[in-house]
């Protein structure tokens, strides 16, 4: 079975501000650059049929190229202690290319998990003992004003993920360019 995910990736410049931030954080993981992305929707462990089928309806996708922007930091849950990210101005054409995304792989018979799309990109991974929530609260409102971009969204990328080690490696396995 192959771990896999659509993401958007990010321009150096974002990439840049980003690691400033990181650096300003004293606690947690920070994703290293070649990990940080945008996750469109995540397909969990598949077969190689079913990624092959998850190609085929990524390459229908066609939106018109749009830019994003990343804003504030959250703190997420998922894991045990959580994650910081990034959120990101709200645009309606990014919700539009995920709700595209997902109802193509859902045509294809992909069952997603069905968590709603929250757009963020995960910054610092936190263990539960790495900050209690008074100083998390803290470090999330000094840089509330954090701001990265613009991220111009001209294509999406298909991920493997390989877990182990103190940090996932991810692997693009193809990437589907919007035409202009
Ligand atoms: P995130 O950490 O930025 O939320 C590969 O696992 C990527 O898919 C992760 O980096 C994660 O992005 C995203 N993802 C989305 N839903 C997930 C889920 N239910 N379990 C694990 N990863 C998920």
């Amino acid at each position: 079975m192959i771990r896999a995910f659509f993401a958007l990736t990010l321009p150096d410049t974002a990439l840049d501000q980003i690691e400033r931030l990181q650096a300003a954080i004293p606690f947690g993981r920070a994703a290293p650059a070649e990990n940080l992305h945008l996750t469109l929707a995540f397909l969990g462990e598949v077969s190689p049929e079913t990624l092959e089928a998850a190609h085929e309806a990524a390459e229908t996708l066609a939106p018109p190229p749009f830019a994003l922007e990343l804003r504030g930091l959250v703190h997420l849950g998922r894991q045990p202690g959580g994650v910081i990210a990034s959120g990101v101005v709200p645009e309606p054409r990014l919700d539009g290319l995920a709700k595209s995304l997902r109802s193509r792989l859902a045509g294809t018979g992909i069952q997603l998990p069905r968590e709603r799309f929250r757009p963020h990109v995960t910054l610092i991974r936190l263990r539960q003992d790495d900050a209690d929530d008074a100083t998390l609260a803290r470090i999330l409102g000094r840089h509330a004003d954090f701001r990265a971009g613009p991220i111009p969204v001209t294509g999406l990328s298909l991920f493997r993920s390989y877990l182990g080690g103190d940090s996932a490696r991810h692997e693009e396995l193809a990437r589907y360019s919007f035409d202009p």
